[in-house]
């Protein structure tokens, strides 16, 4: 086993690794930029080194830096997390020059699986199904014959895309030349690759994952789904498992697919398979996570397995002590991504000080969190504060206690989205587990606008937060320097709001 590993992570999933480490006996270095000197992750690690400054091209995004502090501080391995550095291949590769091992997937399954035409390829010849389209990029003429013969809506999406970027929903054929352009120029523009390629549109599907792990001896299980359908602009919010839809026979045909999948990429450790679940419950293979991922927890609270300790036991070469035949869900379990924002005001980041914080506890209630009382939420970062999780004998009584824990929950001097879970968990769809990927979105806008959004609404709402979200932040920057007038002479950046803008451009949305 190893002896010391280097989280290359900030915030509640740093946390979450080091606790696993310390259970396991292992030394944990944790890793800090300049605003994250008095975090809870340098706190709580055994040894913890500065990296550089706020922005994260500059500390979390720095292999070389990383590197440097795990070869001089002596560890065996390196942890990523999830967002940053996390489904970069460049980081196995470095860490393999360095003798050091990486918890996760090699350079080489991250490159089979984690690129969209790869996998979807990838899928094809292992027939796990794909939503009907093209298997390679495809040029205007042939993608419009396509279209003709698949019946609109159908999907442009970008061969270097993710996330959603670069996506156009066409309705018919009169909108198809310009759609296909403005597609190409957008791809062209955000990932210097114009290539496109279609797929037929599903309107209101689920968003169901298969998370895997894979050991180093050939053996590859299932632990189930995580239904993942409640999400805002490709932000996942609620998370559960088991999903309210899926059947024991569709759990184990998702699983086979998942399982097939790994094992033809070549893939290694934990890693997400996601899927489209239309109505009918046919399922279609979307794409790969090579990570691990920020609603884990809900697996492990229906499996009672700890996934960071199996990711660190795999990564030192220990064999996975059971079959996924005979895993099954025991109970359910639903996660709420607690945000510094303010869904009162467009979702606004709300970065600052934490006046007073009280955190539920009690049956059923876990809490991964990043934070404490007194501590400043940078600006610099996801603002993701906490994750309550709750378990239970049934949705109901899950429901229930996450209720129960949400009341409980107090957080002054920041803003945050407690409210709008409050919300959903009283409304009567999700109360019946009717929901899909557009289900949030219509909830927030009112029964009247529902029928009338687009993908397009959703790319322009997203680019127009963005931009809402830099300003707020400057404005709030702008507030902190002047109430901190004392320390003015210390002042070295100027807070001019566009270099402000500019930054907060670049923040990591963790996926
Ligand atoms: C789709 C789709 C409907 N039909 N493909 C969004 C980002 C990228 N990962 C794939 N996405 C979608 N692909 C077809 N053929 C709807 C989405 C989609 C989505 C998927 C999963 C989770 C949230 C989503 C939110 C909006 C759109």
């Amino acid at each position: 086993m190893f002896k010391k590993i280097l989280i290359a992570n900030r915030g509640e999933i740093a946390v979450r690794i080091l606790r696993a480490c310390r259970e396991l006996g292992i030394r944990s270095v944790a890793v800090f930029s300049e605003v994250d000197r008095k975090s809870l992750h340098v706190r709580l690690a055994d040894e913890a080194y500065a990296i550089g400054p706020a922005p994260s091209r500059e500390s979390y995004l720095r292999i070389d830096k990383l590197m440097a502090v795990a070869q001089r501080t002596g560890c065996d391995a390196v942890h990523p997390g999830y967002g940053f550095l996390a489904e970069n291949p460049a980081l196995p590769r470095a860490c393999g020059e360095a003798g050091i091992t990486f918890v996760g997937p090699s350079a080489e399954a991250m490159e089979a699986l984690g690129s969209k035409t790869a996998g979807r390829q990838l899928a094809r010849r292992v027939d796990v199904p794909t939503v009907p389209g093209t298997n390679d990029p495809t040029d205007k003429p042939q993608a419009q014959t396509l279209a003709q013969r698949l019946g609109y809506p159908v999907l442009l999406k970008a061969v270097a895309g993710g996330g959603g970027k670069g996506m156009r929903l066409v309705y018919s054929d009169a909108e198809f030349e310009s759609a296909f352009r403005d597609a190409a120029s957008e791809a062209m523009n955000a990932f210097g690759d114009e290539r496109l390629y279609l797929e037929k549109y599903l309107e209101r599907p689920r968003h169901i994952e298969i998370q895997i792990l894979a050991d180093a001896h050939g053996r590859v299980v299932s632990l189930g789904e995580r239904e993942c359908s409640v999400q805002r602009r490709h932000q996942k919010v609620i998370e559960e498992a088991p999903s309210p839809i899926v059947t024991p026979e569709l759990r184990r045909k998702m699983s086979e697919a998942a399982v097939t999948l790994a094992r033809a990429g070549g893939y290694l450790n934990a890693g997400t398979m996601e899927f489209l679940v239309d109505q009918n419950l046919n399922f279609y293979f979307l794409e790969v996570n090579t990570r691990l991922q920020v609603e884990h927890p809900v697996t492990e609270q229906v499996t009672g397995l700890d996934l960071v300790k199996l990711q660190i036991a795999i990564a030192a070469g220990h064999r996975l002590p059971f079959a996924w035949e005979t895993i099954t869900p025991r109970g359910h379990a639903m996660e709420v991504r607690l945000y510094a924002e303010d869904p009162e005001n467009s979702f606004f980041p709300s970065p600052g000080r934490i006046l007073s914080h009280h955190v539920p506890s009690g049956a059923g209630i876990r809490l991964d969190e990043g934070v404490y009382e007194g501590w400043t939420v940078p600006n610099d970062y996801d603002p993701l504060l906490s994750k309550l999780i709750a378990w239970g004998n049934s949705r109901e009584e899950t429901i229930a206690r996450l209720r129960r824990a949400l009341e409980e929950y107090t957080i002054t001097g920041i803003r945050t989205n407690a409210g709008l879970f409050r919300r959903i968990l009283e409304e009567s769809e999700f109360l019946r587990g009717e929901i899909h990927i557009r289900w949030l979105g219509e909830f927030l806008r009112g029964p009247r606008a529902a029928s009338s959004i687009s993908l397009e609404d959703h790319a322009a709402d997203s680019k127009e937060a963005q931009r809402a979200a830099a300003i707020a932040a400057a404005i709030w920057q702008a507030n902190q320097r002047a109430a901190q007038t004392s320390s003015a002479s210390s002042d070295r950046e100027n807070g001019s709001r566009w270099k402000l803008e500019g930054r907060r451009e670049q923040l990591d949305r963790s996926p």
